[in-house]
């Protein structure tokens, strides 16, 4: 414990009821946020994605090794390449690859192999996992709950995203090693999602699904 560098920390301490309302106008403003697939071309100021991917390393990582990547993408050609590829993914996936159940699962949301927001949203934001890290001599280094800890981070990141304005999709094309190859990542590193961000198109809808209510989320064992 001593054999490192240890400094003071006491983050200033609110009233309950401060932390009861903080806490339900937090809750309201996440509830807002909704996954979206249709996306306006508008783009922003990169400096909020900044800000953003700033936001979600802030996230705990097994061994504080921060075992992540976000890598941003608003190249036209780069963006089409990519949905190329996804889409010739989801186009086995959605036609033979995956089982009956899969297929009815993912009614109720819509999708299908037409990834489209891939060119239209302004901005993706290409997360890697790095399965191990790099030492100085180019040597192998361990990292630790690599799944949770990006998990984490991009928890962090949709948090962000949506506290900025903007919307998101955790999209997941199955296979995604793709990626590794279209941005040339290193060795170590790992597609883990990937997330168009930008603003809704007008004519945006998403589904009419709900959340769990918390009695079904919530063990209490007081
Ligand atoms: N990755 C595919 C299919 C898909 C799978 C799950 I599980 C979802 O929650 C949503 C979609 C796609 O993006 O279409």
């Amino acid at each position: 414990m001593e054999d490192y560098p240890f400094i003071s920390y006491s983050p200033k301490r609110q009233s309950q009821e401060d932390m009861l309302a903080e806490s339900q106008a937090f809750f309201d403003k996440m509830d807002e946020r909704r996954s979206v697939r249709q996306f306006s071309s508008e783009s922003f100021d990169i400096r909020i994605l900044e800000n953003i991917i700033a936001t979600a390393s802030t996230a705990p990582s097994g061994a504080h090794k921060q075992p992540w990547s976000f890598c941003v993408v608003s190249n036209p050609e780069l963006k089409s390449r990519i949905r190329a590829l996804a889409e010739k993914e989801e186009e086995e996936n959605y036609h033979g690859r995956m089982s009956d159940e899969w297929i009815e699962d993912l009614k109720p949301l819509g999708t299908d192999e037409v990834k489209d927001f891939l060119e239209i949203a302004p901005y993706l934001i290409i997360v890697f996992k790095q399965v191990h890290g790099i030492g100085e001599e180019g040597e192998k280094k361990r990292n630790y709950y690599v799944n949770e800890s990006v998990g984490i981070a991009v928890g962090f990141l949709l948090a962000a995203i949506h506290n900025a304005g903007l919307c998101s999709l955790t999209h997941t094309p199955s296979p995604m090693n793709f990626l590794e190859k279209a941005l040339g990542r290193p060795a170590n590193e790992r597609a883990f999602l990937l997330i168009p961000v930008g603003y809704p198109a007008e004519h945006a809808k998403v589904p009419d699904i709900h959340r769990k209510p918390l009695n079904l989320v919530m063990g209490t064992y007081l």
